[in-house]
């Protein structure tokens, strides 16, 4: 087979240049591309230099970009650099379009990741204009088979009037047969019916995405590989985080709460995410499987390792040498993963009746278990909320993890109160960090205010957080959750005004 098997694709063959000429000041468009794996290579830098000149010339010219989530320096950078992103959702991970969101040139809406697609079906953001989307092959029927990730694909393809797609030879053919496109998520309620999944590898769909070729306004083929970003050296501290983590669910099993091959896991993004899972291959357990979002380098290590059964998840994360891997062993995988549109592979209503076992990251936490994930300070966007409010809210448990101290110790974790709440106390089941695990499972604030204190908390902070909520107890007028109004923001203010929350 070759990379394009449909004799109407072959005729619309075209070079970049002259399909991003056809891109509109104010247009919407869906791209495809997730964690920086499946975006298009070609359009975004194409799409760069004409709203460059475009800008040079003295005209307006910005569009908004609609993703899986996070991409690449060569899509949401070159957008971002020349200022030329209006809007953009749901997630971002790029540190140009990041200081864009945060000087006010560029919207930003930080939305669940499993909601967009319906919310683009539904017509909240107007209609949207074009659908650019990577493929590694079209099938001889004439659909796409989608190349490291699926994303929001779908729902761009279904919703946009005009289509471009990129068939990127660097990506392995051999990725066919990786992917589970469902179609049932259209239908509105009344008229919903149960997502058919119930475990993990379950296949309820098709392999390819569909394409109306009336829409199609050109093929361009490319040859570039995924941002492939390289993760940080496990560190000391993610180590012990991650032995944490295991040890705990260890002792869940001994106790007779969970299976010997525990319940599928979702890792979130992120150094310290995935050096938890690190703490997985160290261990004995056997027949573990993931229902995530991420395939990240540390899911392959526990598939290769024969740990791992298999990983369902909407897009691969992986670093070079893992990329090429896979990129030589692509067909290996079939069976063990399964790529899904991430309004399935992210889905409350699965992960709740599968049983998910979530684990992400966080900025900070509060003293009584409230989560901030997205807004340093609260007012400056990291990344965004991601899956981790859909896998958070509806996991049969869910933790939390993160160094104590960040930016050399300036910085502490645990905090009187959190500066942006993502994920309430009500959600949050369990916190861990390298000072210790706040098992929060069952416990009503107040209780829950002392283990977080004593177990998460650096030692350099626990004595004024432990002053703070001694304070609060006498202080406030209702200590059902005990807080000083004027004082909860304090480590905030102090590190505003002086570079660090100590005193
Ligand atoms: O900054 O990059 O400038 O050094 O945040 O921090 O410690 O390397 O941790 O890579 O695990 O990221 C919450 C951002 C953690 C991530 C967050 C600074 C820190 C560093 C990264 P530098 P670390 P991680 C989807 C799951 C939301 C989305 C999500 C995230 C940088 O986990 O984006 O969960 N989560 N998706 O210095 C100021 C603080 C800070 C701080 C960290 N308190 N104040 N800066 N940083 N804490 C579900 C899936 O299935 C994938």
């Amino acid at each position: 087979m070759g990379r394009i098997n449909y004799a109407p694709a072959q005729a619309k063959v075209t070079d970049i240049q002259s399909l991003v000429k056809l891109v509109k000041n104010d247009d919407k468009i869906g791209v495809a591309g997730f964690t920086g794996a499946g975006y298009p290579k070609a359009f975004p830098t194409a799409l760069a230099e004409e709203i460059k000149a475009a800008h040079e010339r003295g005209e307006e010219f910005m569009v908004s970009i609609f993703t899986g989530a996070s991409t690449a320096p060569d899509l949401d950078g070159v957008l971002a650099g020349v200022d030329g992103v209006k809007f953009r959702t749901p997630y971002n991970g790029d540190p140009t379009m990041r200081n864009k969101v945060n000087e006010g040139i560029s919207l930003y809406a930080d939305i669940h990741l499993s909601h967009l697609a319906q919310q683009v079906n539904q017509g909240w953001f107007g209609k949207i204009d074009w659908a650019v989307v990577e493929a590694c092959q079209i099938t001889a029927e004439g659909e796409i088979v989608p190349s490291t990730s699926v994303g929001n694909s779908r729902a761009y393809l279904e919703n946009a009037e005009k289509i471009i797609i990129e068939v990127n030879e660097w990506q392995s053919e051999d990725l066919f047969g990786l992917h589970d496109v469902y179609y049932g998520m259209e239908a509105l309620p009344p008229n919903r019916v149960p997502i058919p999944i119930t475990a993990p590898g379950d296949i309820i769909g098709q392999r390819t995405l569909r394409v109306d070729w009336n829409k199609v306004a050109g093929v361009v083929v490319t040859n570039k590989p995924d941002r492939n970003s390289p993760f940080k050296d496990l560190d000391q501290d993610s180590i012990t985080i991650g032995k944490y983590f295991v040890d705990f669910l260890l002792d869940e099993v001994k106790a007779g709460r969970m299976p010997k091959n525990l319940l599928p896991l979702q890792s979130g993004v992120g150094n310290v995410a995935n050096a938890v899972l690190a703490g997985l291959l160290d261990s004995d357990l056997e027949h573990l499987s993931s229902y995530t979002e991420v395939i990240q380098d540390g899911l392959i290590a526990l598939i290769d390792s024969g740990k791992m059964d298999v990983a369902s998840a909407t897009s691969f994360g992986l670093s070079p040498e893992y990329a090429q891997r896979l990129n030589e062993n692509a067909a290996s995988y079939r069976g063990k993963v399964v790529l899904r549109p991430q309004d399935v592979s992210n889905h409350p209503e699965v992960v709740r009746r599968i049983g998910v076992i979530a684990c992400n990251g966080m900025i900070e936490a509060d003293i009584y278990g409230n989560v901030n994930s997205t807004n340093v300070c609260g007012t400056k966007m990291q990344n965004g909320i991601g899956g981790s409010g859909d896998f958070t809210r509806n996991a049969f448990m869910s933790f939390f993890v993160s160094p104590s101290t960040a930016k050399n110790g300036d910085i502490s974790a645990i905090v009187p109160m959190v500066s942006h709440h993502d994920h309430t106390e009500h959600d949050v089941s369990v916190i861990i960090t390298e000072q210790g695990l706040a098992d929060l499972r069952g416990l009503a604030p107040r209780q829950r205010a002392k283990v977080v204190i004593e177990k998460c908390a650096h030692p350099d902070y626990r004595p004024i957080l432990e002053d703070y909520y001694a304070r609060a107890l006498k202080e406030a007028k209702g200590i059902h959750t005990p807080h000083i109004l004027s004082e909860a923001l304090s480590f905030h203010q102090r590190f505003l005004d002086s570079g660090s929350m100590k005193k």
